[in-house]
């Protein structure tokens, strides 16, 4: 290659490169934060927004939360000096709440229970709003800006309309306040981020409080429909333990061609048949998990159980080995061109997932009515009742039916 070709190739793959980086326009990012310091998950989260290359970080908008308003406006001053970056704009936003005062949350406490963490009006951690406490990292030169958090909010998403991202990671007073100062400022963001729920909440919570200190079920005395179901999850083991048996032969055959650790197992269990009984395994426990788990907790939700529950627990039982066994053998020769012209009835429909015969479809779809209606009678005394628990119910009887056509479908 010429050096003039080599040269040209360079500016061209130069352009090509630089064209890309216009296109990926990086995200602008306000950061509204409760930014208690220092080198706290408040304060981490604002060093990786500005750290990484696909965001622009407009400016640290900061609440109390955490901790108190001006010291953690003095902390993010701090990190952001630490790591060079004090050119981002740090600017004070609402230092109290806009509904609640202290004191309304410890009479709420006093009635409710107490809550583990309360911020800056946590009592183990309680000092006045001026009192910043210790700086271990070193106090800040810089100061903050002059404008406060809802201005800029709403300034800054004039300046960009449609283009701000809001990333909320503390109380929303800022927001309040930026709405109320400007009812456009949601319609000119171009997104909220936010925190919404804790997979570690530090709170006793009363919604969590109220959960018994009792198992309520332990003494439960299965009805004998109950009973009944027993036996669908020994079915749900079994079909879980050769669906997992029938992936690990399946994916020897993708290895090994033929064979299992070397035993030409394929001679008598052909890749095609293994992995359609693989896939169509997983359907039949899953489904049987569920229509066993609906029958088990209906009478139990229903306060008792209708005349002949349990003998139409055992029916459907009985039918679900049937339409399990009889696809699974239909398949089994269907594929081996042993069904003739049945194999569409009998065999399988070439479907991705539910590959069963239409007879066993049909079949399948009849038991998932017939449970339906097992699971509507032992409800019905419940659902009779329309107490508060109604809509909840509601819910599982909707949910319940949903489930059948889902489990019918591909
Ligand atoms: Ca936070």
């Amino acid at each position: 290659m010429k050096l003039g070709q080599a040269r040209w190739i360079v500016l061209i793959a130069l352009a090509m490169t630089s064209m890309l980086a216009l296109g990926q326009e990086k995200r602008k990012i306000i950061i509204d934060q409760d930014a208690a310091g220092p080198a706290g998950t408040d304060q981490q989260s604002i060093l990786l927004l500005i750290q990484s290359p696909q965001t622009e970080v407009l400016g640290i908008t900061v609440v109390t939360g955490d901790a108190w308003l001006k010291s953690e406006v003095a902390h993010t001053l701090r990190t952001l000096e630490l790591i060079g970056r004090t050119d981002i704009p740090v600017v004070p936003g609402a230092e109290y709440p806009l509904v609640r005062r202290k004191r309304e949350t410890e009479l709420w406490e006093q009635r409710f229970g107490s809550i583990a963490w309360v911020g800056a009006w946590t009592p183990r951690v309680y000092h006045p709003p001026d009192e910043l406490g210790q700086f271990p990292e070193g106090k800040p030169t810089t100061k903050p800006s002059d404008e406060d958090a809802a201005h800029f909010l709403v300034r800054m998403v004039h300046k960009f309309p449609g283009e701000v991202t809001i990333y909320e990671g503390g109380p929303m007073t800022n927001l309040a306040l930026a709405i109320s100062i400007d009812p456009e400022f949601p319609k000119l963001a171009r997104e909220l981020i936010f925190m919404g729920a804790s997979l570690n909440p530090q709170t006793d919570d009363p919604e969590f409080a109220n959960t018994p200190n009792t198992d309520p079920l332990i003494n439960l005395k299965p009805t004998p429909s109950q009973k009944a179901t027993i036996k669908y999850f020994f079915v749900v083991a079994a079909l879980w333990l050769l669906q997992i048996a029938l992936g690990a032969i399946t994916a020897h055959y993708g290895v090994e061609g033929q064979g299992f650790y070397g035993f030409n197992l394929s001679k008598y269990l052909p890749y095609t048949i293994a992995r359609t009984w693989h896939l169509q395994i997983a359907i039949f426990w899953i489904a049987t998990s569920w229509l066993a788990t609906g029958l088990y907790i209906a009478p139990a939700v229903g306060g008792g159980e209708p005349k002949g529950q349990r003998l139409g627990v055992n029916i459907l039982f009985g039918a679900l080995v049937a339409v399990v066994g009889g696809s699974l053998a239909g398949e089994y020769l269907g594929i081996q061109q042993k069904l003739g012209n049945l194999w569409f009835w009998f065999g399988s429909q070439g479907y991705e997932y539910v590959d069963l015969g239409r007879v066993w479809q049909i079949l399948l779809f009849g038991g998932l009515v017939f449970w339906l209606w097992l699971m509507y009678r032992a409800l019905a005394p419940a659902l009779k009742k329309r107490d508060e628990n109604f809509s909840l119910l509601t819910m599982f009887v909707i949910s319940a039916i949903a489930m059948a056509p889902r489990t019918r479908a591909r």
